[in-house]
């Protein structure tokens, strides 16, 4: 696992994705309430569970893994993968909305919720947002409030199963209410910090918050 990985930024699935980002691909106008309908507009289901990143899978193992947990917090945490399986463990269920309009429902996850992460780290009164940095050189940013969301977790299962490699194992993070690309695979590094930083996508013409009910797709 390198710390210093240069991300891909010049892919040609980069530039596309670019370019729908500037063009609005997939937006529908159309406002749905999630009370109403479980499929977020503009989305469509699928059973399978398809793979995307930025087209490196990093080799992380279990046993060099670490996390790191810095920033705006009183306790920082720094956990090797054995001390990240001795924190309390929760189950969730869950739906995957993508941007890229698949959305899979039912994904049970397992893992430490990012409320009891949160109990652990105690972030400060000033820190408001959160910068969740990957293996790749992937990196994603989140309000305090989106990233303490009850159903968010750092899951290092998925079904019942370790989580694969190609799905962001040994850990990634799920926050459920937000678009895909908010749940950082492979996770490496939390930073909570006083002032925002867009993330990888978020740069490149992403919404900054990603909401799929608000069709928060770019910005
Ligand atoms: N580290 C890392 N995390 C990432 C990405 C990535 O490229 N690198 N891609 C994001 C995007 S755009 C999506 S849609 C989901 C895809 O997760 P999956 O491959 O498990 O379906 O991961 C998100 N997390
Ligand atoms: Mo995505």
């Amino acid at each position: 696992m390198s710390d210093d990985t240069e991300p891909p930024g010049n892919s040609k699935l980069t530039q596309s994705k670019q370019r729908w980002a500037r063009e609005g691909k997939f937006l529908t106008g159309k406002v749905v309430l999630p009370e109403d309908q479980r499929l977020p507009p503009g989305q469509h289901l699928t059973k399978d569970w398809p793979t995307l990143d930025l087209g490196l899978t990093p080799k992380v193992d279990r046993v060099r893994w670490r996390l790191d947990v810095h920033g705006a917090v009183e306790q920082p945490i720094f956990w090797t993968f054995a001390d990240f399986m001795a924190q309390k463990q929760t189950k969730f269920v869950s739906d995957i909305h993508c941007v890229t309009t698949w959305s899979r429902y039912d994904n049970a996850w397992e893992g430490l919720a990012v409320r009891d992460l949160l109990a652990a780290c105690r972030p400060r009164a000033d820190a408001r947002f959160v910068v969740l940095q990957s293996c790749d050189g992937y990196t994603t940013n989140l309000t305090l409030e989106d990233f303490a969301a009850e159903d968010a977790l750092l899951a290092h299962s998925w079904s019942g199963e370790p989580l694969e490699l190609e799905h962001g194992g040994p850990v990634r993070v799920v926050v459920p209410h937000l678009y895909f690309w908010k749940s950082a695979k492979w996770l490496q590094r939390i930073e909570f910090r006083e002032h925002d930083a867009p993330g990888y996508w978020e740069v490149r013409g992403y919404h900054n918050r990603g909401d799929p009910w608000a069709e928060e797709r770019y910005s």
